[in-house]
């Protein structure tokens, strides 16, 4: 080898190992994600330094906290966008607060709230002209390759069609989360998804009144107002958690493709509780 080839060989080893250890693109980026409370409401952007949801003391929350240049955020979509967790990394929740925003996860991404943290993920938020068509559609939509992981732990979904919703792929890990009325569905795994559900409460699937959406379900009908639906291909087991108050079905999987830990034996072996 010459010493031309050799000095190259060198270069291009080093740009190898110096790309290697650069960050990738996609790292994982763990943020926290402010809450908020109802004074000043959800939605605000400028705070008293210090006040309640303002965790970082600099005054800033909401919208204008996603957009200041650091790791911590004040939405959820603005945790979960490019600058943020960006779908691969960890969003954890460190104050409390309604968070009145659809969550679109496809990546290796854990939500989470810190322990103590009420992280309450509701379609419906007082005052707020958006809160009837939020609660039309679904509260977590989940899509992922089956090359990925998603987590979702200490949360509260509430108001939305379906609560969680397990599409494609994805597998998915619920931890030590509450999933109360949500019209259609609390959980519904579907397609070739894979979903276990742990240390949860799915919680009056198909009871909700409003004035402008109706009153689920003496005067409109869920569909079907299942708690836990695996349907399709779907997969999973559900342990440890319980299921009450669903107007349909409270544990289901509807082409018995394998929920593992509850077909053909009783639910309280497994740590199911499934009441009326
Ligand atoms: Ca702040
Ligand atoms: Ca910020």
């Amino acid at each position: 080898m010459s010493s031309t080839s050799y000095e190259f060989s060198l270069r291009a080893a080093s740009a190898a190992l110096l790309f290697a250890s650069a960050p990738a693109l996609l790292a994982n980026h763990p943020v926290v994600l402010e809450g908020n409370c109802n004074v000043p409401p959800a939605g605000s952007s400028a705070a008293a330094v210090g006040v309640c949801g303002d965790w970082d003391g600099d005054g800033v929350i909401g919208v204008n906290e996603d957009n200041d240049g650091d790791r911590v955020f004040g939405t959820f979509t603005g945790a979960n966008g490019a600058a943020g967790a960006n779908n691969n990394g960890t969003i954890t929740i460190v104050t409390s607060g309604v968070f009145a925003e659809p969550m679109m996860l496809a990546g290796n991404i854990t939500v989470q709230a810190a322990p103590g943290v009420e992280a309450n993920f509701d379609a419906v938020l007082q005052g707020d002209a958006g809160s009837g068509a939020r609660m039309g559609i679904s509260g977590v939509t989940i899509n992922a390759a089956s090359t990925r992981f998603v987590v979702l732990r200490n949360l509260t979904i509430r108001n939305w069609t379906v609560g969680i919703q397990v599409n494609g792929d994805s597998k998915v890990l619920i931890e030590n989360c509450k999933v109360e009325h949500n019209t259609n569905y609390g959980i519904w795994a579907a397609d070739s998804s894979s979903v276990l559900v742990d240390s949860s409460m799915v919680i009056a699937t198909g009871r909700r009144v409003n004035p402008g959406t109706g009153d689920y379900p003496a005067g409109m009908s869920p569909m079907p107002g299942n708690g836990v639906e695996f349907s399709g291909m779907a997969t999973g087991a559900v342990v440890d958690s319980t299921v009450t108050g669903s107007v349909g079905n409270g544990i289901t999987d509807a082409e018995r493709q394998g929920l593992h830990g509850w077909s053909g034996s009783a639910p309280e072996e497994h740590g199911i509780r499934q009441r009326p």
